[in-house]
């Protein structure tokens, strides 16, 4: 049996062609999104109750639960996309993103993380690379070897734009102070609890040398979350179909080299070495900051010669 499509099964309710800029901003929460939407453009903070979303601005709520907010950034279009939570979530999103954009696309992750480093919780981790930890589901089964079968498995890491880590590091320094800013690497992975070394007695887990198997798989491991690792493969392994013209094609065959740059920035939630966990006060303080040095980030990272040939509805 041959395959011949994608066949996409999208939201006819979700965001269209024209409704989604090359530039987007993702986050879990839909809160952080209205959040962040304030630093956009021509918005009237003044008359704009918390909570609401801008009225110069367009939004729309799709039945997979993502909302997208489009506005312009300093003038430049950018959108704002919550996704909700894990891997399968950044997978739809940067899927049927990319089929209703034309032309490059960068996308920048902020959301929030464990961390397994020395960072403080309100600190921002940007992660050059991301490796994936999964549940190895066959460990558990009765029949499984445990001698030769390990609990979790975890990938080779894939990297993030060098280019977009680099801007991001200088931009969230600029906002919150260097000493608040961390690199290394991040492990995303498929459950907020057995993969992330959670105990939890009411499950068979076999996680307690979770953190050891981690810091030997990679030494430079400093944050754990739910959606990196998509983001940075997806990017990696996407073609050049959705380019326009001559930069879609090598000798009449889709270009292989990727049409999205990506990068991510997470704020520390939970210190995992310490047990503390963030204040209120503290994500209020530190969610805008971070956002506006993601927006700072999206527009000065150079796209492509056509990147702002696609108007932009709500812009
Ligand atoms: C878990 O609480 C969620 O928080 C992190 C994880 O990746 C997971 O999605 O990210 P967000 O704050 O973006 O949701
Ligand atoms: N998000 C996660 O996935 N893990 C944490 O510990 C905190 C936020």
């Amino acid at each position: 049996m041959s395959m011949t499509n994608a066949n996409f099964p999208m939201d006819p309710e979700g965001t269209k062609r024209g409704e989604l800029a090359n530039r987007i901003l993702t986050v879990g929460d839909p809160a952080r999104a209205i959040i962040l939407s304030r630093s956009l453009d021509g918005v009237d903070l003044e008359n704009t109750p918390p909570k609401t979303i801008p009225s110069n601005l367009f939004s729309c709520s799709s039945h997979r639960g993502f909302l997208t907010i489009t506005g312009r950034f300093k003038g430049v279009p950018v959108s704002i996309v919550a996704i909700g939570m894990g891997v399968s979530m950044m997978d739809f999103f940067v899927r049927e993103s990319r089929a209703i954009v034309d032309g490059p696309m960068v996308i920048i992750r902020l959301g929030s993380c464990g961390s397994l480093s020395d960072a403080k919780v309100g600190d921002i981790h940007v992660p050059s690379g991301s490796y994936l930890v999964q549940r190895n589901v066959d460990y558990f089964a009765d029949d499984s070897d445990k001698s030769v079968v390990k609990p979790y498995h975890l990938s080779k890491i894939f990297q993030a734009d060098p280019k977009i880590t680099q801007t991001l590091i200088k931009n969230m320094s600029a906002k919150l102070g260097k000493e608040h800013v961390w690199s290394g690497i991040n492990a995303t992975a498929d459950s907020f609890y057995s993969s992330q070394g959670r105990q939890d007695n009411n499950f068979v887990d076999d996680n307690q040398d979770l953190f050891t198997e981690l810091i030997k798989h990679e030494p430079n491991t400093m944050t754990l979350e739910m959606e990196t690792f998509v983001l940075y493969h997806l990017a990696k392994t996407s073609t050049g179909a959705s380019l326009v013209g001559s930069q879609a094609l090598v000798n009449g065959s889709i270009k292989k080299t990727s049409s999205i740059k990506a990068g991510a920035c997470m704020m520390v939630f939970a210190q995992r070495k310490t047990n503390a966990f963030i204040s209120k006060e503290d994500v209020v303080r530190v969610e805008p900051l971070a956002g506006e040095a993601v927006f700072e980030s999206l527009i000065e990272v150079h796209l492509g010669d056509d990147q702002d040939l696609h108007p932009t509805k709500g812009s």
